[in-house]
């Protein structure tokens, strides 16, 4: 399909899809995150895909959600546009997803790179939760998952001052995985991504659930789901190839069978 925001380039076995409205520090317009629901939809479909890389290009990941197009709407408006659905259809792509963050992650944009299962940050990368500064808060996810990975007071500093953090504060926080020079982090991105394209993929899918349910289930409902999906995949090729290539000495060649 062909997209008007973003840019998807499918190098089998990975993907990148680039948030592409540079004038505006790729503002996230209700069109543009559809789109980005969309491609997630088609890639998660798509067999020859197995990682999947999100950026903002070189200079800016994205300056949050496109506030020219919020300032005058109710609060009735905003609820009848479903925004919340085309987000959660993000936060649903079961492949791995890469986030490569260079420049400004605000508002929106952080809580995109907080749906990522991996975050590159670029050392010019900032995140930050300015909407106090509008008069409102995070609507995407912010004030759930800040606290969930860096903590409770790592997450009012960000979300009651509104003031952006560097890559390296992030880094401390433990909501980025690596720092790399700003103009390494799309090709250090890759590079995790194709790593990760050559495990198996169905066992990543149930390790990328299972990690997740860590943050929404009690201990015991998170520990019973995880079992279940390792004697789950007992049932696959892959744990039969995956083992026994092991026990053969040679490089497993996983199918997602
Ligand atoms: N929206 C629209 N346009 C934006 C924008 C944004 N968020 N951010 C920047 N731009 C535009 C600027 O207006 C400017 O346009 P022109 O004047 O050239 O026409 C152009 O991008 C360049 O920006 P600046 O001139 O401001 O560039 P600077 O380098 O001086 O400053 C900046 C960069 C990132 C510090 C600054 O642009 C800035 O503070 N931007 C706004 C950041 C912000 O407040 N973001 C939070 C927005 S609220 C929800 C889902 C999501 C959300 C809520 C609910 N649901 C599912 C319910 C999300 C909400 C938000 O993100």
């Amino acid at each position: 399909m062909a997209y008007e925001h973003i840019q998807v380039d499918v190098e089998p076995p990975i993907a990148t899809v680039t948030l592409n409205r540079p004038k505006v520090l790729n503002a996230l317009s209700p069109e543009l995150i559809g789109e980005v629901n969309q491609a997630l939809r088609e890639l998660d479909a798509d067999d020859r895909v197995r990682a999947v890389v999100l950026t903002g290009g070189p200079k800016v990941f994205a300056a949050g959600a496109d506030i020219s197009d919020m300032a005058e709407r109710t609060a009735v408006e905003q609820l009848h546009r479903d925004q919340t659905g085309r987000w959660a259809g993000i936060a649903a792509f079961t492949k791995p997803l890469i986030a490569a963050v260079n420049g400004y992650a605000l508002g929106g944009g952080c809580e995109l790179v907080l749906m990522c299962d991996m975050i590159i940050a670029g050392d010019s990368a900032r995140f930050g939760q300015p909407e106090i500064n509008l008069g409102i808060i995070p609507g995407a996810g912010g004030t759930q998952r800040w606290p969930r990975t860096a903590g409770k007071y790592a997450a009012m500093e960000t979300v009651l001052t509104g003031a952006p953090i560097t890559a390296a504060r992030a880094r401390e926080l433990g909501i980025v995985n690596k720092v790399v020079p700003a103009e390494m982090t799309i090709e250090v991105a890759k590079r995790v991504a194709r790593q990760l394209a050559q495990k198996a993929p169905l066992a990543l899918r149930m390790a990328k659930e299972a990690v997740l349910k860590a943050f929404e289930a009690p201990l015991a409902e998170g520990l019973a789901a995880e079992r279940k999906s390792f004697y789950f995949l007992f049932s696959t090729d892959d744990q039969k190839e995956g083992m026994r290539a092991f026990l053969e000495k040679r490089k497993a060649v996983f199918k997602g069978r």
